[in-house]
């Protein structure tokens, strides 16, 4: 098996041309660039958690968390610190390997982050890897959160460059990636990828494949959304997108950015199982587990369990802990050691 090189100059012609391949020849080179780089068979599986919701003054049209809207998202303000470990172990116990903290904010105060570190400080010592996702940040700030044991942080370019202005006004698309550069000088890994089925053309979403790409380092995350439509953001009734389309730009994300984990982000809930199926065949090993994602709903974790054991995958990376043979979380619904146990899985933890 080849691999593939990594290229940083894509032209935009290029990347509409891998789009508009047919459907199996594309899925064909996209898998083959998967096989090359990763386990087809393994799944990264995170937990996401909203740490700060609501309020926010930006205008994101597609965002049920911005205040302008009327979406009936309670506001509510910074979590503790115990209220977040509490939350991050219980998604230890499932089986997540990474718990991604989300604020909906547009830019933290240092104070903020001074809080957000602590935070991070103790999910981090639960040994589970960690993410957030904040808003803008300065290169201190950065600097502050990977000072504190941050491993990724979050930040979406959400759309080509030429589409931005019609979702987002109150902030440009130079503020993201300049915020970009700042978590990777902190040697931050980047988690960065987008929206699509927001009414983009598909020249537009190669746009925003291109533009990730040809970064200066790939994101080592790409999650890529679909459009979870929320009654009361400008968005909602924007028309449906062909979901084979959205298994396309799965394919074309995998073969621009062979070494990159693709996660299968927002949208999963509205997606049939066989259109998921097609996403990871096509390069997607990544997803969010857990019944909510920051304020809108997820498949449920019987459903993603059945889902990935019938479809022979398995979780990456979950955490190994010494002298602890991990049971598999998709017979018994736990990591080894999870409280109250009980399922006769030999994992020792007490019932
Ligand atoms: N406020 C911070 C920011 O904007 O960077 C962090 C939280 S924000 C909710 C994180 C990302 O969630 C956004 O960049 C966007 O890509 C995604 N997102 C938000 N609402 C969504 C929706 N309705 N459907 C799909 N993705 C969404
Ligand atoms: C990302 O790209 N998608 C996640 C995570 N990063 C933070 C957020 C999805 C949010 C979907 C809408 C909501 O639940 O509020
Ligand atoms: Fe605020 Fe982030 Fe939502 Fe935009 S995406 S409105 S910045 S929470």
């Amino acid at each position: 098996m080849v691999e593939a090189v990594i290229r940083h100059d894509w032209a935009r012609d290029e990347v509409v041309a891998l789009f508009a391949l047919p459907f199996n020849d594309l899925l064909h080179r996209a898998h083959a660039v998967h096989r090359a780089h990763h386990d087809p068979n393994a799944v990264q599986v995170s937990t996401l958690l909203s740490i700060k919701t609501g309020g926010c003054p930006e205008d994101c049209a597609y965002c049920p968390q911005a205040a302008r809207y009327d979406t009936g998202v309670q506001a509510q303000k910074l979590m503790s610190v115990d209220a977040v470990v509490a939350r991050a172990q219980a998604a230890k116990d499932a089986g997540a390997s990474r718990f991604c903290m989300g604020a909906a904010w547009r830019s933290p105060k240092d104070r903020d982050i001074a809080k957000v570190a602590e935070i991070v400080g103790a999910v981090k010592a639960l040994g589970l890897e960690t993410c957030a996702t904040l808003g803008m940040l300065t290169g201190g700030q950065a600097a502050t959160l990977k000072g504190a044991g941050l491993d990724y942080y979050n930040h979406n370019l959400d759309t080509a460059p030429e589409f931005y202005g019609e979702i987002i006004h109150t902030r440009q698309y130079q503020d993201r990636l300049d915020t970009l550069e700042h978590v990777r000088e902190a040697g931050l890994k980047t988690c960065c990828g987008g929206i699509v089925g927001m009414g983009e053309s598909r020249g537009q979403r190669a746009g925003l494949l291109q533009t990730l790409a040809n970064l200066p380092e790939h994101p080592q995350s790409v999650p890529i959304n679909q459009l979870v439509q929320v009654e009361g953001t400008p968005l909602a009734g924007t028309g449906a997108l062909d979901p084979f389309e959205f298994v396309r730009t799965i394919a074309v994300a995998r073969i621009l950015m062979p070494a990159s984990m693709v996660r299968l982000s927002a949208g999963r809930q509205q997606m049939d199982d066989a259109v998921q199926a097609l996403c990871f065949f096509a390069g997607a090993n990544s997803i969010f587990y857990g019944e909510k994602l920051l304020t809108t709903g997820n498949p449920d974790v019987e459903h993603d369990r059945a889902l990935l054991r019938r479809l022979d995958l398995h979780p990456l990376d979950v955490v190994e802990e010494a002298g602890t043979v991990h049971a598999d979380i998709l017979e018994t619904g736990h990591a080894a050691g999870a409280a109250g146990c009980g399922q006769g899985c030999g994992c020792g933890a007490a019932a």
